[in-house]
Parts: C-alpha cells; structure tokens; sequence
C-alpha cells in the first residue's frame, strides 16, 4: 500500500495544490472530488515565456523527457505526413502514412498553458493532402481545419494547451477512417502544472486496427481495404503499428522495484481496446488520460481516439505481457507485446512450489 500512498499524494499535490487558486475557463473555481484529487480547469490566461523553441518529440516506444516544474512556454512542432511502405507483419509490407515516418506518429510533450506552434509539412512524394485534428487543441476541429497541406506544402497554426491530460492526435482529411486506418495518429501529452509525479521508466504504446488486401499492382503488398474497415473487421489489430513491435528484442524493459508510466493510446479507426498486463495490476490509471486516477485495475478500456495512462511497480522478475484483452485480438491478430523485469526475486509476493 506505501507505493500507492505516495503516488498518491504526488498527485493530489499536483492537482490540487497547484492549481486551487486558479478561475477556470467557464469561470467556475475547482472543487475537490471527494477521495481523489481536486483538479481545476486552467486559465486561458496564463502567459507563455520567451521566444519559440523547437520541442523534441519521439518515436514509439520512447517519450520525450518530462516537463518537470517550469512556467509555460513556447514552442514549435514539426511533423511531416508521408506516405511510405513498411512491414506490417511477417514479412508483409502495407503502404502506411505517417505523422514523422512512424506509427504511431511522433509523442508530442508540453504542459498545460504552453504555446504551440504547430508546422505541418505534406511530402513532396505524397499523393493526397493530410492535415492534424489533436483532441489537446481547443479550436475548429482541433487544428484540421487550417492544416490541410497539399503534396509539398507546409501549413502552422498555434494553440494554447488549456487542459492537461493525454491526447490522441490524428490525420482528419477524407475518408478519415482511411486515414487513420493507414496509421495517422499518435499522442500528446499535456503535463499539468508541477509535472506529473516522477516514475523509472516511461514508454508509449499505442494500439491500432488495420484492415487490408493485396495491392492489384504488386502481390507482396497490401494496402487498405474499405469493405472490411466498414464492417469493423480487422486483420491485425496492432500495437505500434507493427506486429512483434514489443516482442523479442523490442520489449520494453525495467528492473525490480522500479515504477512503469506506460502512455497508451488507441488510434482505431474503430476498436475499443481493452488494454492488460498480463501478471501486473496498474496500481494507478489516469482513466481517459484525464484528470481522475483511479486504483488497482486490472484492465482498462481505452476508446477509439482515446488513452489512458497506467503505472505499476514492478515487485518481480519476469516477462508481463501486454495485450488487448479482447483476446483474439492478442493471439491471432498481433495485438500482443511484452515487458521484461529483469531482477531479483521477491518469494513473499511470488513462489512456485515444488
Ligand atoms: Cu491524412
């Protein structure tokens, strides 16, 4: 229970202490939500210091380093969509297109109050036009509207990050379920004031339905089906945009006694994940990646166009496996990764008996 306790406190200093004096954007004051913290909504009037400054973002499964406690400031984003060809799963190759050349695209982190500005650049090589709708973004369809770029244009745009929470950011250009089926989405973060409480280790996971027939021009690759995105009936439901992405030598990793944050995000287009460790329980999980955690949960649903963030500390060696556990999904369809915890073994949590 101590691990839970000062996890707990670490956030309720967070929330609620941080922000109690501040008015919110509808004007209403931030009331404590009896048992867990309090959390305000924050002022569309706090004030980003100093020039703009590119932000380091980053590739699945790795997050850019936390925030920590500093006022909010400006930055710039740059992303560019293409369109490129990848192993999707053994062996077989799917024309993806991408924020940055990775599904999921690139892990956005700022905190709440910060500036972005946001550059988007469609490829020279690009076929279609994209754009950038972010669920962080208060603004006509969240960036989308002013983002649309052409083959070798680049389009900006700049938002204040009003609320803190985790974000699902996608492609919005039509047939958006195409889009996004083709893996145009990835994650931001939004930290609230003071950071969110320090962890070990940090990763980002984020799961994906793909849907697919052999390409009529080549036979070695697939590209998108619309017949089967409609009827919601994937071949592979993945996570990192890859089959085995976290298998083999791309498990992710800690050690015993250290606590894991697993940013987890679901791009669809059309799955609810339900999101589990085999072996762990998340002694905290940011439900929705918003503001409310909730305690020892053992699978949490994250919507299409959702996430959540999960910790749990790591009491036993051994390899935890992450899955959706709408099991078919995990077994047959490649929705299935691994986490090793390397260490020594602790007989009071975990024996086998001979
Ligand atoms: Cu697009």
């Amino acid at each position: 229970m101590k691990k839970h306790l000062i996890i707990l406190a670490g956030a309720a200093m967070l929330f609620g202490m941080t922000s109690c004096k501040q008015v919110s954007k509808s004007g209403a004051k931030s009331s404590s939500n009896n048992g867990t913290y309090s959390q305000s909504m924050p002022s569309v009037d706090m004030v980003a210091e100093g020039e703009p400054q590119e932000a380091e973002v980053t590739a699945a499964p790795n997050v850019p380093a936390p925030v920590g406690d500093r006022g909010p400031k400006k930055w710039i984003v740059n992303l560019e969509t293409t369109e490129t060809q990848a192993e999707i799963a053994d062996g077989k190759m799917y024309t993806f297109w991408t924020f940055n050349h990775t599904v999921p695209g690139s892990f956005i982190r700022v905190r709440v109050g910060d500036e972005v500005t946001l550059n988007l650049k469609n490829a020279e090589n690009s076929v279609l036009p994209h754009n950038i709708d972010l669920h962080a973004v208060t603004g006509p369809g969240g960036g989308a509207a002013v983002t649309t770029s052409a083959p070798g244009q680049t389009t900006s745009f700049t938002f204040k990050a009003l609320n803190p929470g985790l974000y699902v950011y996608h492609c919005a250009a039509p047939p958006v379920p195409m889009h996004i089926g083709n893996g145009m989405y990835g994650l931001i973060l939004v930290e609230p004031e003071g950071g969110l409480p320090k962890v070990d280790r940090e990763y980002y996971v984020m799961q994906g339905d793909f849907y697919t027939k052999v390409s009529a021009t080549n036979p070695n690759l697939l590209e998108f089906d619309n017949d089967k995105a409609v009827a919601e009936q994937p071949d592979y439901v993945l996570f990192n945009g890859k089959k085995g992405s976290l298998l083999g030598n791309n498990m992710i990793e800690a050690n015993v006694g250290e606590t894991v944050r697993i940013f987890v995000g679901n791009g669809g287009p059309n799955l609810t994940s339900s999101f589990h460790v085999i072996g762990e329980i998340f002694d905290n999980v940011y439900l929705e990646g918003g503001s409310t955690i909730s305690h020892n949960i053992q699978t949490t649903m994250i919507p299409a166009g959702g996430a959540a963030i999960v910790e749990f500390k790591c009491e036993v060696p051994g390899e935890f496996v992450l899955v959706d556990h709408s099991l078919s999904r995990a077994f047959n369809k490649g929705a299935i990764g691994k986490l090793v915890v390397r260490g020594d073994k602790n007989h009071t949590v975990f024996q086998e008996n001979k």
